[in-house]
C-alpha cells in the first residue's frame, strides 16, 4: 500500500514541510495511490550493429536474492542466473549484444583457485572469436579482487575483460548491481578499453585488476588507492585517463595449456614476538605479510627456504616498493657462507660453524599478500627458481 501526505497541515509547517521537515508537520496516512506516469520498460534499441559482449555468471550478491525482498535483510548470493541479471537491465540492449553463460553460481567464498584456472582457459577460448568485442565477468566481491587479479595474469587477450559485483543484492534497497552490470558492459564493449588489461569496474569507477581492493562493504568500497583509476564511465561511456604499464595479456608469459591445479602456497603474517610458521607438511611457496620480522621469525623462513620453500615476502599494507625491483643490479644473492665471530672474555676470536646456504627470499612490489600469492601460484607453475620468481614478480 502507498503512502501519501495528507493536504491539509499546520500552517506554520507550510514552508518547512515543502523543504524538509516532513516527519514533524505531516501526518502520514493511507489513501489510494496518485497516477505514475508509465516508463517505458525497454528502451529504444539502435539498429546499427552493438559490439557482442559475452557474460559469464559467476553468482555474488549481483546474483543474490532475499527472503523478504526490498528489505536490509539477509540473502543468498549467487541465486540469480546470467539470463535473469541482464533481463532485469533493458538498457544493456542499447550498449552491446549481451550473450550469457553461466559458470558457477555461487557466494565467492565458495570459489576455488581451481576454478580460477578453468575460467581463465574459458575467457582466453572465447576471445579468440572474432565477433566478440569483450567479457564481463559477475562476481561476488568478497572474492572479486583475487579472481579479477588470476586473470590479469593469465588471460592473454588485449580484448576488454571486466570483473562486476555488487554490494546490495539485486532484490535489496537501491540495488547497486544493475547499474554497474552497465558500467561493466559499456567498458567491455568499448574500442577504448582495449589492452588496458583485466579490469574492475565498479560504482561508475574503471581499476586496473593488479591493484583493486576491496577496502569495505558498502557501495564505493572498492579502491585502488594511491595508483588511482585508469577511467570512470560516465553519461557518455567509458573514459581512460590512464594505462597499465606492466606485463599483462598477450605480453604474459604464464600460458595455462596443461595446468589444472595451482600449486599450493600458504599465505602467514609476522607480528611482534612471532616465531614463524611450521607445516606438517611444507607448502611450495609462502608469502608472509611483515613490515620486518622477529629473530625466530628470520630463522624459521630461512629454514623454509634452506628446505627448498620458496619464501615471498610482502609489506602488510600492500603499498610498499623497495625491493627487488628497479633497473638496476639483481640483489646480491645471499650466500650465507660467512662464518661469524664470537669474542671471547680473553679476547681470542673463536669461528662458529656456518649455517648452510639458504636462497633468497623474493620481494613483492606494491602487492598485497593476498595478491602476492596469487603471483607466486602462478610463476611456480614456470619455476621454482627464486631468483626468476624474483624477475617475475619485478615484471607484473
Ligand atoms: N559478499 C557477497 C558479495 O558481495 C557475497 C559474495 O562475495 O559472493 O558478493
Amino acid at each position: 500500500m502507498l503512502l501519501s501526505l495528507r493536504r491539509s497541515r499546520p500552517a506554520a509547517c507550510g514552508l518547512l514541510l515543502s523543504l524538509i521537515a516532513l516527519p514533524a508537520c505531516a501526518q502520514v496516512t493511507t489513501s489510494a495511490p496518485a497516477p505514475v506516469p508509465v516508463v517505458p520498460a525497454t528502451p529504444a534499441v539502435p539498429t546499427t550493429p552493438r559490439p557482442k559482449v559475452l557474460l559469464i555468471a559467476t553468482g555474488g550478491t549481483i546474483a543474490g536474492v532475499q527472503n523478504a525482498p526490498g528489505t536490509l535483510g539477509a540473502y543468498r548470493a549467487g541465486t540469480l542466473t546470467a539470463e535473469q541479471i541482464i533481463s532485469s537491465v533493458p538498457e544493456l540492449a542499447r550498449f552491446a549484444q549481451v550473450e550469457t553463460e553461466q559458470f558457477s553460481n555461487v557466494a565467492s567464498t565458495l570459489v576455488t583457485p581451481e576454478m580460477w584456472v578453468t575460467l581463465a582457459k574459458r575467457i582466453n577460448e572465447v576471445l579468440q572469436r572474432e565477433d566478440l568485442a569483450g567479457v564481463v565477468v559477475t562476481h561476488g566481491t568478497d572474492r572479486l579482487e583475487e579472481t579479477a587479479f588470476f586473470l590479469y595474469l593469465t588471460v592473454r587477450s588485449e580484448k576488454p575483460v571486466v570483473v562486476v559485483g555488487a554490494q546490495r543484492p539485486a532484490t535489496g534497497i537501491s540495488p547497486d548491481g544493475p547499474i554497474n552490470l552497465l558500467a561493466a558492459v559499456r567498458t567491455a564493449a568499448s574500442p577504448k578499453a582495449v589492452a588496458k588489461g583485466v579490469m574492475v569496474v565498479m560504482d561508475d569507477r574503471i581499476l586496473s585488476a593488479r591493484e583493486s581492493r576491496k577496502l569495505y562493504q558498502r557501495t564505493g568500497g572498492f579502491s585502488t588507492g594511491d595508483m588511482g583509476m585508469l577511467g570512470v564511465v560516465a553519461n557518455q561511456g567509458p573514459e581512460f585517463f590512464f594505462a597499465p604499464v606492466r606485463r599483462f595479456g598477450p605480453r604474459s608469459e604464464f600460458d595455462l595449456a596443461g595446468v589444472d591445479t595451482l600449486p599450493r602456497v600458504e599465505l602467514t603474517m609476522s607480528y611482534p614476538g612471532g616465531t614463524g610458521p611450521s607445516f606438517a607438511t611444507n607448502p611450495v611457496g609462502v608469502v608472509v605479510a611483515t613490515t620486518g620480522m622477529t629473530r625466530a621469525e628470520g630463522q624459521a623462513y630461512r629454514t623454509l627456504r634452506q628446505q627448498g620453500v620458496v619464501v615471498v615476502t610482502s609489506f602488510t599494507s600492500g603499498e610498499n616498493v623497495n625491493g627487488g625491483g628497479g633497473d638496476g643490479p639483481p640483489p646480491t644473492p645471499v650466500r650465507d657462507t660467512t662464518v661469524r665471530a664470537t669474542a671471547t672474555r680473553d679476547t681470542t676470536a673463536r669461528a662458529e660453524p656456518a649455517e648452510p646456504p639458504a636462497p633468497p627470499a623474493v620481494t613483492a612490489l606494491h602487492l598485497t599478500a593476498g595478491k602476492a600469492r596469487i603471483l607466486l601460484m602462478v610463476a611456480l607453475t614456470r619455476t621454482k627458481d627464486p631468483r626468476e620468481i624474483q624477475r617475475i614478480f619485478n615484471e607484473y
